[in-house]
């Protein structure tokens, strides 16, 4: 589809929540209020009322108005806000606004499976493909793979798990805090009572009927790949993990993953894989013990014996060099990764070990920051802090939960100053911004279940309205969600901008967003000069603002279900 025009009057193009926030944003220098008319689909006006004149927008240095509409809440399709004789583009008001996100944001993770065929009747015929990475020529991995040189005598079996983004490697890391966000998403649902909408035969995995939650379904062909990259037992390093496996040099663009012919390599275990691989199979062990409590004994295994090699081996650093055929997912420290990994630990078990590790570390008691593949602590003080029954004093909950909401209200602020109502500042536009965007969001919306505060809520919804188009470039990040959304993100297979013979992403999938670092070569030559946030193309070959990858769908998902499950606060 051709892109529609721009407009100066930006909204979330997929639309608003009934009884949820309203608001756009509109590029003007006037500087007294312009009216505003929402239409509906006939093109009568169904409400009006006056701008506010907001300023310069920090990040993108346009001068912008603010509109609200949130009182009204008449449910429809095909309403347009019209400012100065522009319109924007169309978008609906619906209880059921998010749940078609919801599925296909999740559906992310089955259409980056490796090691399975992708089924038409789940994918869509466009998107199905044979399985990858399985040892069956060309492939050179991943049933019976190899060290690096020098790093270990012998190969592993590790199929499995999702690509990473759109390259076809497959990383401890980043898996680690995707997965987390997914199981996660159903914890907390469940603790709502609304986890039915992630259950079973609900979403497009093909363990649907299973008895188990498809979310968990899904998130569980991740977990068995995170412990394929336990190193076993009786070798060096036993109980550590991996950092990741994938190509030996970088793959060209487009390549199918079943036609990849580069020999796979494991590449040294790092401390924070092991720990990566610590905390999500803590999490398994709690999460997936009513389902499959076998599993569930199993995830427990290899996070204590993860936790083990971690403490035993706690500084050895992934180098920032490794980037030959993959990325390098480098952190030179692993407090964070230590103290997530004890929290979940804690969490499942109440034992005083992980107990001492948790409160003895110095992240026990400060600010919770923001997190990401590399900053992982929030992880764990979310999971503390929401979690019932954690075997923790009162006094230590009390604060916990008194710094995500802090954090919450940090992001409040920040969008308060900024003409596009975006939790993070103008120094903030760096690779993969909107998952920084999303897992603030996330914050919010945690500081709502603790909170039942609306104004929590309505952060994390107006997050998504940056997402999905009241921003800068007037555009929706989300492939098939909005009138103007990305649709040639970065991807080996769904590389339809370079081959016409494969198909573009399939609807959900989200792009990583304006990066002011101009890191590849088309961003360099495209984007000089731009405003931090509107440093991001809509262009295959640009990998820094336009690829996706699973950390930066996992909050995405997280968002959909949680925006899904509260249409009326
Ligand atoms: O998300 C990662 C970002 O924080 C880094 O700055 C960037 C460069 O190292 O790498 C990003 O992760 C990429 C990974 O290295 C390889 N697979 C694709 C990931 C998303 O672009």
């Amino acid at each position: 589809a051709a892109a529609a025009a721009d407009t100066p009057v930006r909204v979330n193009q997929l639309g608003y929540l009934p009884d949820g926030p309203k608001r756009a944003t509109v590029v003007s220098s006037a500087t007294a209020p312009l009216a505003w008319q929402l239409r509906n689909a006939a093109g009568t006006a169904v409400a009006s009322g006056s701008t506010t004149v907001h300023g310069a927008d920090p990040a993108s240095g346009q001068a912008t108005h603010l509109v609200d509409f949130t009182a009204y809440g008449t449910a429809g399709t095909g309403y347009t806000l019209v400012v100065d004789g522009r319109a924007s583009h169309p978008f609906g008001i619906s209880a059921a606004l998010y749940d078609g996100l919801r599925a296909d944001s999740m559906s992310f993770f089955y259409q980056q499976r490796s090691g399975i065929p992708i089924d038409a009747s789940l994918a869509g015929a466009a998107w199905a493909r044979p399985a990858g990475h399985l040892g069956v020529a060309p492939n050179k991995g991943d049933t019976s793979v190899p060290c690096q040189a020098g790093v270990c005598d012998y190969n592993l079996d590790v199929r499995g798990g999702w690509y990473d983004a759109g390259d076809q490697g497959k990383y401890v890391v980043n898996g680690g805090i995707a997965t987390w966000q997914l199981v996660n998403s159903f914890e907390r649902a469940h603790r709502a009572g609304t986890d039915a909408a992630l259950g079973d035969s609900t979403l497009k995995v093909p363990e649907r009927g299973n008895g188990v939650p498809d979310v968990l379904d899904e998130a569980r062909w991740e977990l068995d790949f995170l412990m394929r990259m336990q190193v076993p037992a009786g070798k060096p390093m036993a109980g550590m993990a991996f950092h990741k496996v994938h190509d030996a040099q970088w793959t060209g663009l487009p390549t199918r993953p079943e036609l990849d012919s580069q020999q796979r390599e494991l590449h040294k275990p790092s401390t924070a894989a092991t720990l990566n691989l610590a905390a999500t199979a803590a999490q398994c062990a709690r999460v997936y013990a009513p389902y499959d409590a076998a599993f569930a004994a199993k995830c427990l295994d290899s996070a204590r014996r993860a936790w083990a090699a971690a403490k035993a081996d706690p500084n050895v650093l992934a180098p920032g060099t490794d980037s030959t055929g993959g990325g390098a997912y480098d952190d030179t420290d692993v407090s964070d990764e230590f103290y997530w990994a004890a929290a979940e630990l804690l969490a499942t078990t109440g034992e005083a070990q992980y107990r001492d590790a948790v409160t003895s570390s110095a992240l026990h008691t400060a600010p919770a920051d923001a997190f990401w593949w590399g900053g992982t602590a929030t992880l764990g003080r979310i999971t503390l802090a929401t979690v019932p029954g954690v075997a923790l004093p009162a006094d230590d909950l009390a604060r916990l939960r008194g710094r995500l909401t802090t954090a919450a209200d940090g992001y409040l602020a920040t969008m308060a100053g900024q003409g596009y109502a975006v939790p993070i500042a103008a120094d903030g536009y760096v690779w993969g911004s909107n998952s920084s965007v999303a897992n603030d969001a996330v914050v919010m919306a945690v500081a709502y279940e603790l909170t039942g505060q609306q104004r929590y809520r309505a952060g994390a919804l107006e997050s998504l309205d940056y997402l999905l188009g009241r921003n800068a470039l007037d555009r929706s990040y989300v492939t098939g969600y909005g009138e103007n959304a990305s649709e040639n993100q970065h991807h080996r297979f769904w590389a339809h901008q370079n081959d016409a013979s494969l198909p573009h992403p399939p609807a959900g999938s989200f792009a990583g967003g304006p990066d002011s670092g101009l890191q590849d070569p088309v961003a360099a030559e495209k984007l000089t000069g731009c405003a931090p946030a509107a440093c991001y193309v809509d262009d295959i070959g640009s990998y820094s603002t336009n690829e996706v990858a699973i950390n930066w769908n996992a909050p995405l998902a997280w968002l959909a279900a949680f925006a899904a499950e509260h249409p009326g606060g």
